[in-house]
C-alpha cells in the first residue's frame, strides 16, 4: 500500500491551496475584488487583521473575506498574545485568524516571532542563556502549532532589528544576546516548520537608505552562512506628508537579487486630518505606485495592507492629528485608494465606459437669498473607477450652468440670486470620468435679499397742469451681467414741489429728496430687464419745473 509520507502530504495541500489561490475562479471585469486581479497577475493583496472586529462585525469579514487573499494577524501571534507567561500559550485569537482564512481559501503570513515590542517583561529579564532557550521554545511552539495547517506558508522571524541610521537596534535582545538572535531565530523557525517561508521584516527600508542597505548586508550575509532567510518584508507605513520612496522598485530588485523573496507587509498612507480630495488623490497615487512596483518585481510576492479600513487603523493612536491610511473609509466605503489599489492590480487594461447609476429626486434643506443645500439618494458604480461624485446643474434650457461638485451626496450650493427660482438637477461621475444620466429636478427660490446691483432710472413726465404733474413711467433697467433683486432710485423735487402719490413703488420723502424702492413684485430685475413705477407732484401755481437727478442703485 502506497502510503503519503506527512511532509509529502503537507507538499501536495500547499500546492494545492496555492493554485486555488493563484488561479482566478473566474477570469477578473472591472468589477471583480481585488483578490481576483492580483491572483491573476501571480501576487497576493492582503490584509492584517484584527480579532475584534472579525469576531463582532459582519462588513469587516465580509470585506476581509472577499477582497483579499492573504491574511497576517495584526497583533494576535505576537508574543503577548501567544505566550504572555512562560510556557503557557494562548492561541485563541491565533487560531481565530487562521481558521478565518482557511475558511475563506486566504494564506496566512505569521507575525512576528521575535521583537523588542509587544513582548512580555518576563522574557525582557532573563539571561542570556535563559533568553535564548525562551526565544526558542517560543518559535518552535509557535511554528510548530501550523507547521501542519496549509493556510500558513510563511512568518516574520525577525522584525524592526535596524535602528534607522542602519545600526542594529540596540533592543533587549540585541543587549542581552548579540546579533546572533537572529540566526539563532531564524534556524530555530526553519527546525519548527521546513516548508515555511522565513522572513525578516521592517521599516523605513522601502527606498534606498542607510537603514535599507544594512537590512540588504545583514541577509546577504546570513544567506552566505546559510542561515535560512528567504524572504525580506518592507512594512510600507507611508505618509503623503513626507514623499513618496521612488526608488522602491530598484530597492526591491536588489533584494530580489540576493535571491530571496520580497513582499510589502504593512502597507498603508496616512496623511494630516482632515481628509480631503486632493490628500485621497496623493494618497491613492501612493497606493498605486506600490502595488506597481511590487508588480514589476517577478521575486515580489505581494502586498498586505495594514487594515483595511479607516474604523480600525493603529496610526490615529500613534500619530496625533493623522489617519484615513487604509484603503476604506470609517462606513466601509472604498476611497481613491482603493481604486488605485484595483487598478494597478487590474493591470490598467480594464476600460471603464459604464457610468454610474442616475441619482434620485434630490430635495432641499435650508433655502437663504444667496445659498440652498440639497440632498440626493446617492449613486453607484460598477465600471470598476469607483463613484468619484456628483455635479449639480440648473435647469435652464440649451446649456445648462454647472452650479457645484460634491463628493457625497449632499451639497450646499453658494453663490446664488437671492428671491430667484432655480430648478436644478444632479449627475454623478466615476473616476473614469463618466456621467450618469440626469437625475429628476428640484424646485426652490432663494429669499429676497438686498438686492442691489448696476441699474438706471428715467423719469418721464406724463401729464402735467399749472399746479402739478405726473410723472410715469419712471423706468428702472438693470444695466449689470447679473440679475438684481432689488433697486432704490433717487431724485430731487425743485423747490415747494410736494409729492402727493406714488405706486409700484415704496417712497419716501426727506426734504426735496426722494427715495423709492422696488415693491415685493418687481425688484427682481435680470439684466437689461426693466419695469417702471410712478408719482404724482403739487407745485406752486405757474411753476413749470419737474423732478431731476434720477440714481439707481
Ligand atoms: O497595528 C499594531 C497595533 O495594533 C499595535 O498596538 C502595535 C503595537 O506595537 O503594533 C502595530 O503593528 C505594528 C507591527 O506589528 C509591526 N510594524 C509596525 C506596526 C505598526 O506599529
Amino acid at each position: 500500500m502506497f502510503v503519503l509520507s506527512s511532509s509529502l502530504a503537507r507538499v501536495l495541500t500547499v500546492v494545492g491551496t496555492l493554485l486555488a489561490f493563484l488561479l482566478p475562479a473566474t477570469s477578473a471585469d472591472a468589477s471583480s475584488p481585488l483578490r481576483t486581479h492580483a491572483a491573476a497577475r501571480g501576487k497576493f493583496i492582503g490584509a492584517a487583521l484584527a480579532t475584534g472586529p472579525l469576531a463582532n462585525e459582519s462588513a469587516y469579514r465580509t470585506i476581509a473575506a472577499t477582497e483579499f487573499n492573504q491574511i497576517t494577524a495584526e497583533n494576535a501571534m505576537k508574543w503577548d498574545a501567544t505566550e504572555p507567561n512562560q510556557n503557557q500559550f494562548n492561541f485563541s485569537g491565533a487560531d481565530a485568524i487562521v481558521n478565518f482564512a482557511t475558511q475563506n481559501n486566504q494564506e496566512v503570513h505569521g507575525h512576528t516571532l521575535v521583537w523588542h515590542s509587544q513582548t512580555p517583561g518576563w522574557v525582557q529579564g532573563l539571561s542570556a542563556s535563559a533568553m535564548r532557550s525562551a526565544m526558542q521554545n517560543h518559535i518552535s511552539r509557535v511554528v510548530g502549532r501550523y507547521a501542519d495547517n496549509a493556510a500558513v506558508v510563511s512568518w516574520d522571524v525577525v522584525n524592526e532589528v535596524f535602528d534607522d541610521n542602519g545600526g542594529m537596534r540596540t533592543s533587549f535582545w540585541y543587549n542581552t544576546l548579540g546579533q546572533s538572535f537572529i540566526a539563532d531565530a531564524f534556524r530555530a523557525a526553519r527546525a519548527a516548520d521546513s516548508n515555511a517561508r522565513l522572513c525578516i521584516n521592517d521599516y523605513n527600508v522601502e527606498g534606498i537608505n542607510a537603514k535599507s542597505t544594512a537590512m540588504y548586508n545583514l541577509v546577504r550575509s546570513l544567506r552566505q552562512q546559510g542561515v535560512p532567510v528567504d524572504c525580506v518584508g518592507f512594512q510600507g507605513h507611508l505618509a503623503i506628508q513626507y514623499g513618496f520612496p521612488n526608488d522602491i522598485q530598484q530597492n526591491l530588485q536588489r533584494f530580489a537579487d540576493l535571491g530571496v523573496q520580497v513582499r510589502i507587509t504593512e502597507l498603508d498612507v496616512r496623511m494630516q486630518m482632515p481628509r480631503d480630495a486632493s490628500k485621497d488623490a496623493t494618497q491613492a497615487t501612493y497606493y498605486r505606485n506600490v502595488v506597481n512596483a511590487c508588480l514589476a518585481v517577478t521575486a515580489c510576492a505581494g502586498v498586505t495592507i495594514w487594515g483595511f479600513t479607516d474604523k480600525h487603523s493603529w496610526v490615529p493612536d500613534t500619530f496625533q492629528g493623522q489617519g484615513a491610511a487604509l484603503i476604506y473609509d470609517q462606513n466601509y466605503q472604498p476611497k481613491p485608494s482603493y481604486n488605485a489599489v484595483h487598478d494597478a492590480l487590474a493591470g490598467g487594461t480594464t476600460t471603464d465606459n459604464t457610468p454610474p447609476t442616475t441619482p434620485g429626486t434630490p430635495v432641499t434643506g435650508t433655502v437663504t437669498s444667496n445659498s440652498a443645500s440639497v440632498t440626493w439618494p446617492a449613486s453607484t458604480d460598477t465600471g470598476g473607477s469607483g463613484l468619484a461624485g456628483y455635479n449639480v446643474y440648473r435647469e435652464q434650457g440649451a446649456t445648462d450652468p454647472l452650479l457645484g461638485q460634491s463628493t457625497t451626496n449632499s451639497i450646499t450650493l453658494t453663490g446664488l440670486t437671492p428671491n430667484t427660482q432655480y430648478q436644478v438637477y444632479v449627475r454623478a461621475r466615476d473616476g473614469a470620468g463618466n456621467l450618469s444620466g440626469n437625475s429628476p429636478t428640484v424646485a426652490f427660490t432663494t429669499q429676497s435679499g438686498p438686492g442691489g446691483g448696476p441699474c438706471t432710472a428715467t423719469g418721464t413726465v406724463q401729464n402735467q397742469w399749472s399746479t402739478g404733474y405726473v410723472v410715469q413711467p419712471v423706468t428702472v433697467t438693470n444695466t449689470g451681467t447679473s440679475a438684481i433683486s432689488g433697486w432704490t432710485v433717487t431724485f430731487t423735487l425743485p423747490a415747494g414741489h410736494q409729492l402727493t402719490g406714488s405706486w409700484n413703488a415704496s417712497v419716501s420723502v426727506s426734504g426735496q429728496t426722494v427715495t423709492a424702492r422696488n415693491a415685493g413684485y418687481n425688484g427682481n430685475l435680470a439684466p437689461n430687464a426693466s419695469t417702471s413705477f410712478g408719482f404724482q407732484v403739487s407745485r406752486p401755481n405757474g411753476n413749470t419745473q419737474t423732478p431731476s437727478g434720477y440714481t439707481c442703485a
